[in-house]
């Protein structure tokens, strides 16, 4: 039997370490690439890469997506039947202060990588994931945004990826690669990195409950997401290439909250009661009610969340909700995770990930 084989950019991020799981388990040959980093990088697939029963099934390659040579080369020895591209400078917010280096990631990086399947002629035989985002609606032209609405992107992370999108569906028409776009939006996870909003609202939550940190410093708690999760939408990027034909897909929950709903669901959760005062950058949330028993850490009255500038952006893209009508007819898309379950999933991941460190903290 022949087995289909799979190069992942950007697999030790959270998608990536998803995708690598949800292949293998396809009986894909899965090949990843990684940067050179100076430290470790790899915590999230050490699992897979341990795992015996993948012996044969999963490698890693050291590559760059601003290294076409690297690119070039792996993509010729590989032969992949399937390229995703999900590696990319993905943090909003850090886009500001490093505008020059995202859009050579991001862009650049997504070019390299669609010449490079040109360059080795395999236009016929491999198929292109380019994982677009939600970002690119920015400033919404559309109440629920689908793949007719404009685009308005509103950060230098946004502008970058509009490029990827577009050089996809260039090379898709242009050389007739199967290139297809998956316009995801917010998907989450305990993998999800630590500076993201959700799992840093996790991660900060249980390590104030184990008594590592007093205080949670917050942005724009205003600002509204549709947030599913990395599991659900991994599987739906491999949907995307499994298509008849190239196209461009939203995923999405089509439901959407606050960041000031996440934060009161964190400890609704919990059973702990929080009260919100003030407003601006002067509200802050304080701590009315807990099980002194289970918390011993917390205090009455504590304030457990302020609002910090530093986290304000210098454009912010205020509201988000998708309409994945598309995905849902062509691709059979259902999300199967909500936000409660999101954040049980999250937060006990993390109370526990909390609970181990403290115990060494300790030693
Ligand atoms: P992530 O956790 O930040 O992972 C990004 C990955 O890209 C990491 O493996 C990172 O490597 C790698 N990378 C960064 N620069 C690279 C370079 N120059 N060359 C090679 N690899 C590089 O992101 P994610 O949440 O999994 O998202 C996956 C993709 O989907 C990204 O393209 C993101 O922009 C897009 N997206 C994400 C969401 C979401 O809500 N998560 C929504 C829409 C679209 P290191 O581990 O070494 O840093
Ligand atoms: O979690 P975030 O940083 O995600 P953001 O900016 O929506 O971007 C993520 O989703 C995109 C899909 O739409 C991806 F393309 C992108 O790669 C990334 O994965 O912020 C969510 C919201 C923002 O409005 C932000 O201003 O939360 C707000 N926020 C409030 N306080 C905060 C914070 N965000 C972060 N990161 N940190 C805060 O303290």
């Amino acid at each position: 039997m022949k087995f289909k084989k799979a190069l992942i950019t950007g697999i030790t991020g959270q998608d990536g370490s998803y995708l690598a799981e949800f292949l293998l388990k396809k009986k894909y040959i899965v090949h990843g690439i990684k940067r050179k980093s100076s430290s470790f990088n790899t915590s999230r697939i050490d699992h897979i890469y341990d795992n015996k029963s993948y012996k044969n099934k999963f490698y890693l390659h050291y590559g760059d997506l601003l290294d076409p040579n690297s690119l070039t080369d792996l993509i010729n020895k590989i032969k992949p039947d399937e390229i995703y591209n999900l590696a990319a400078q993905s943090h909003v917010g850090v886009s500001f202060q490093l505008p020059n280096y995202t859009t050579q990631v991001n862009s650049l990086g997504t070019l390299n990588l669609l010449h490079a399947i040109y360059d080795c002629g395999l236009e016929s035989k491999t198929k292109f994931y380019q994982a677009s985002t939600s970002e690119l609606y920015g400033e919404i032209q559309e109440s629920r945004q689908s793949e007719k609405t404009s685009f308005y992107p509103k950060s230098p992370y946004a502008t970058s990826k509009l490029f990827a999108y577009w050089i996809t569906k260039n090379y898709r028409e242009s050389y007739k690669i199967f290139a297809s776009n998956g316009i995801l939006f917010n998907h989450e996870s305990p993998r999800r990195g630590e500076t993201f909003v959700t799992r840093k609202i996790t991660m900060g939550i249980s390590k104030i409950i184990y008594g590592l940190d007093k205080c949670l410093y917050l942005g724009n708690i205003y600002s509204l997401r549709d947030w599913g999760h990395a599991r659900d939408y991994v599987e739906m990027c491999w949907k995307v290439l499994q298509y008849k034909k190239p196209d461009d897909f939203v995923i999405a929950t089509e439901k959407q909250y606050s960041v000031k709903y996440f934060v009161d669901e964190c400890f609704k959760y919990l059973r702990i009661k929080i009260k919100w005062y003030g407003n601006g950058l002067k509200e802050y949330a304080k701590i009315v009610s807990f099980d002194y028993k289970k918390y011993p850490f917390l205090k009455k009255n504590m304030i457990i969340i302020r609002i910090s500038r530093k986290y304000f952006r210098p454009n912010e893209v205020n509201n988000l909700i998708g309409n994945a009508s598309k995905a849902k007819k062509l691709l059979k898309w259902k999300p199967k995770t909500n936000i409660y379950q999101l954040i049980k999933e999250m937060m006990d991941a993390d109370l526990e990930y909390t609970r181990k460190s403290q115990i060494k903290y300790k030693l």
